[in-house]
Parts: structure tokens; C-alpha cells; sequence
């Protein structure tokens, strides 16, 4: 098996609960990418999941509001084109999901972040604290996802910060809030949210980043639209819980391809 990641990346990885590798993606594939997305969202073809359904602060109230019917994420991504399934199943993702998840045999799951995220001038929202282990229902929170940014990602365009090594920290319930964002308004988690830092990317670059580790986004503050590629694995054996949402789709080998 072809192991990618040096053992310090590795180990970064370990420590940081996230690690990014600059162009990993070719200029070929981001421009596939992006030639489809702009196809997909005039009109934007479903599944999609709109700015006023996600209900974030900064969301649209409604679909009928000014903005409600923005595309926040062009969901199925994996059955949207072979462009983005090569990504997906493509040996540099996969063999380094195997080493840092540490087994032979990885899954990319159909469920949620399947998905492009989308961000608008006008009408983003703000993405919380959160671990992503908020949508999943698996035997152990042991996922990690992919985020290729098809574009550059700063804060200005709502670009991600993340906490490190916030993947191993466990915290009481009470310091997160009934939809499991962090609370913002207790002084007990102020040192973590000092700790934040944002993940600059460039259109190639790609996230790897622990389904325990915290993270944010703020607004798209420019004029250009932020787009995302996001995609999230899990070692055969961590088995999705049936009958919750995690379960809704198959999860699909991915035998990495050259
Ligand atoms: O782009 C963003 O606002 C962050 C998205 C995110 O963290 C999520 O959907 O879990």
C-alpha cells in the first residue's frame, strides 16, 4: 500500500485533528469541477439544500424571503458526474485516508457532506462551532472528511477556522448548546475558541480534517462565490447506526484509482 503522508504529517494529523495538503488536486479537475457547478446552479438542480434551510445566523427566514432560494449545498455530489467520483476514489484521497484512519478498507459515505458547498455575495450564512460528529450516528466518531476548495477560502469569503487538537478534548454538555454548536456565551469556552485559527486554501488545496475537531465559517464578505467540494470517509468496519440518517444511503468502498 502507498503511503503518502510522512509519518510527521501523519503524526500532525494525530495531534492537530487536521492536516492540509497544498494542490492535490490538479488544475484539470478544478476547472471540470467548476465548469459543473456553474452549470448546476442556474437554475440550481436538486438535490440542493438552500441558505434558508439551513437556519444559521445570517440564513434567510424563509424561501420565499430575499435570498431564501440561494444554494448553500449542491447535495449528492458523488452522483453528480465522474469528475467528482474520480476525487472521491482517487489513490492521493484514499491512501492517505487509510493511514489516517489506519485501515486498508475505507468508505465514503452518500449521507451528508456529499455535498459542494456554496457560498454567495449577499446572502451566506455563518456556520457555528461544531464537531461534524453533530450529523453522524456511527459506532465510533472515528470519520474523517475531505474538503477541496475549488477557489480561494480566507475568512473574508467565509473561508473555515478551526480549533487544533480540539478532536480530543471532551467537554461537558453543558458547554454546547441544544443544536450542539459551541456556546458562545459561557466564559468556560473562551481559551478553546482563543485557540482558532482559519484554514487558508487555495483552489486544489484540500482539508483533512477529524469529525471531532471543532470548526466555524464566517459570511462570504466578497463578490465572488466560495465553492467546496466536501466529502466524509469511515473505516469499514465503524459500522453507520440503522435507522438514523447516517444509514439513509449505502456507503461505497472506494478502491483508489492511479
Ligand atoms: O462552509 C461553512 O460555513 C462550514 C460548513 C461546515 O462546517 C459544515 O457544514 O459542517
Amino acid at each position: 500500500m502507498s503511503k503518502p503522508l510522512t509519518p510527521q504529517q501523519l503524526r500532525d494529523f494525530q495531534k492537530n485533528g487536521y492536516l492540509i495538503e497544498r494542490s492535490l488536486a490538479s488544475e484539470d479537475t478544478i476547472n471540470a469541477m467548476n465548469r459543473i457547478i456553474d452549470d448546476s446552479v442556474r437554475p440550481a438542480l436538486a438535490p440542493v439544500e438552500y441558505e434558508a434551510d439551513v437556519h444559521y445566523p445570517g440564513s434567510p427566514a424563509s424561501k420565499s424571503a430575499p435570498g431564501g432560494q440561494t444554494p448553500r449545498r449542491l447535495l449528492n455530489a458523488y452522483a453528480r458526474d465522474i469528475v467528482f467520483r474520480d476525487w472521491a476514489r482517487s489513490a492521493a484521497v484514499v491512501d492517505r485516508l487509510r493511514q489516517m484512519l489506519d485501515c486498508s478498507s475505507v468508505m465514503v459515505s452518500q449521507n451528508h457532506h456529499n455535498c459542494v458547498m456554496t457560498k454567495y455575495p449577499g446572502f451566506s450564512s455563518q456556520t457555528s462551532w461544531h464537531q461534524d460528529m453533530r450529523y453522524w450516528s456511527f459506532d465510533k466518531p472515528e470519520l474523517v472528511s475531505v474538503w477541496l476548495a475549488l477557489g480561494d477560502e480566507t475568512p473574508d469569503n467565509g473561508g473555515l477556522l478551526l480549533i487544533p487538537g480540539s478532536h480530543k478534548v471532551d467537554l461537558p454538555r453543558g458547554r454546547l448548546d441544544a443544536a450542539l454548536f459551541l456556546r458562545g456565551d459561557i466564559e468556560e469556552n473562551q481559551a478553546l475558541l482563543d485557540q482558532a485559527i482559519p484554514a487558508h486554501l487555495q483552489a486544489g488545496d484540500t482539508l483533512f480534517f477529524h469529525c471531532r475537531t471543532f470548526h466555524a465559517a464566517g459570511q462570504n464578505e466578497t463578490q465572488a462565490v466560495k465553492k467546496s467540494l466536501v466529502y466524509t470517509y469511515h473505516c469499514e468496519h465503524n459500522k453507520a447506526i440503522p435507522e438514523t440518517r447516517s444509514a439513509n444511503h449505502a456507503d461505497i468502498i472506494v478502491d483508489p484509482k492511479p
